[in-house]
């Protein structure tokens, strides 16, 4: 009797070992890939665990009620920063437009984005690409995100010239600039780059079931900690557009992006936002365009902007226009004007706390207060947020926000 006993003391300690080993593999299978182009796949769903996770490892984050200067900013991180429970994550994703080749560069992005931010909220990550992308990318980039990841093919016809398109034209174009020594000039994927990332980025299917999106490109850096629902912060206070580092475009790339603009809101007046940001963009009310513009390498926003009739109609009319071809209108003005025009102001926000570098300019923190908060990595002096050539300062007064203490320092 006693070694009957002693045998099923032995049996149940093995069996028990047994399911936690399980238990324990099954885990560390949680950020693999699939394979699929163009719906969400999920080798393993750890949505639940992650948001379990969450559930401790956030409270800790609580004594941030944030003392930035920045009255903008102020307004509700705290709430941002409440416990994230079950349910109560965004539906928002990160978006990375890639080459393969670009695959070792985004690396340091994502291991930055995840080291100060994501790997406390576990949100997704989307790779969209106009070729398939290779099982080296995949496997690299899965292995970092803490949450699912998703890759995508762009379909052919948003990453090639439209039937309506000259091509000699454009090419005419492109040798000019070429001549000209304009950057990127004489680039046709980086034209197909800026019409994707104009017009189609937010209609793939795999961005579909996503309400927020933060674009992440190669070779970023993040300075600081994001110790809150950056997400949660977005849609908490009603903003549907951010923005780290604004500066004015090379006029050469869109000699007649402003003149198009003017003619589509003569024939769509309805769409102008009553409470608009016309004045960041032109300083003679509308007449001509100063170039100021939001940098679109970091972009945090909602994707019912883009989706909205009043951008997908105006799109539309720039890209019957020609410009991203027989000129070279990039992503980012294309971008800011939409947001100035009709999009109502408030609902657009300056991040002064992240801290941001896309080659050659640095956003870093100049108030000291939020550097020693946020273990900010970064010096403040390369800081370009009130340099005089940058469309910050413009953005402070438009918007009557409160400079950060200090800031005369960082000026010119
Ligand atoms: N799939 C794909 N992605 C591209 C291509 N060209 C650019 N991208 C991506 O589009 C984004 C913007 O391109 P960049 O080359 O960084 O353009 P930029 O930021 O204006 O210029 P840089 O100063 O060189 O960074 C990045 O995320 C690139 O990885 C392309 O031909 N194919
Ligand atoms: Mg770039």
């Amino acid at each position: 009797m006693a070694r009957s006993n002693a045998r099923l003391v032995r049996f149940a300690f093995f069996a028990l070992l047994l399911i936690l080993s399980a238990y324990i593999l099954s885990k560390g299978s949680s950020s693999s890939y699939a394979v699929s182009n163009n719906s969400p796949h999920s080798v393993a769903d750890i949505k639940e665990s992650l948001n379990q996770k969450h559930g401790t490892s956030n409270a800790a984050a609580n004594s941030n009620s944030n003392s930035n200067s920045n009255t903008d900013n102020s307004k509700s991180i705290a709430n941002a920063n409440k416990k994230i429970i079950a349910g109560d994550k965004v539906k928002a994703t990160f978006v990375t437009l890639a080459r393969n080749s670009d695959v070792w560069e985004i690396l340091g992005s994502i291991r930055q984005v995840e080291d100060r931010f994501n790997r406390n909220f576990g949100y997704d990550w989307v790779f969209l690409n106009d070729e398939e992308f290779s099982e080296e990318f995949k496997r690299e980039t899965s292995r970092l995100v803490s949450g699912k990841t998703h890759y995508g093919l762009i379909p052919h016809d948003q990453w090639s010239f439209p039937e309506w398109i000259d091509t000699n034209k454009a090419a005419e174009t492109r040798e000019r600039m070429r001549q000209e020594k304009v950057i990127y000039g004489d680039s046709i994927s980086y034209r197909h780059m800026c019409r994707f990332e104009s017009g189609f980025f937010f209609r793939h299917p795999l961005m579909e079931q996503f309400d927020y999106y933060w674009r992440v490109e190669p070779g970023v850096k993040i300075f600081c900690d994001i110790d809150y629902d950056i997400f949660k912060f977005m849609q908490d206070n009603d903003y549907e557009y951010s923005y780290t580092i604004s500066l004015p475009e090379y006029q050469a790339t869109i000699p007649t992006l402003w003149e198009t603009t003017k003619h589509f809101l003569k024939e769509y007046p309805q769409y102008l936002h009553p409470n608009n940001f016309m004045d960041w963009l032109s300083d003679d009310g509308g007449v001509t365009y100063n170039g100021c513009h939001f940098w679109s390498n970091f972009e945090i926003g909602k994707l019912d902007f883009w989706r909205s009739d009043a951008y997908l109609a105006y799109f539309d009319y720039l890209d019957k226009a020609g410009g991203f071809f027989y000129e070279r209108w990039g992503d980012a003005p294309v971008h800011s004007i939409a947001v100035g025009l009709f999009m109502d102001k408030q609902k657009i926000h300056f991040f002064d706390d992240l801290g941001y570098y896309h080659v050659p300019f640095n956003n870093c923190p100049v108030n000291e207060q939020t550097r020693l908060e946020k273990n900010c990595v970064c010096n403040p002096n390369d800081d370009i947020t009130f340099k005089n050539y940058f469309c910050n300062n413009k953005y402070y007064k438009l918007k009557g926000l409160k400079k950060p203490e200090g800031w005369e320092k960082y000026g010119d």
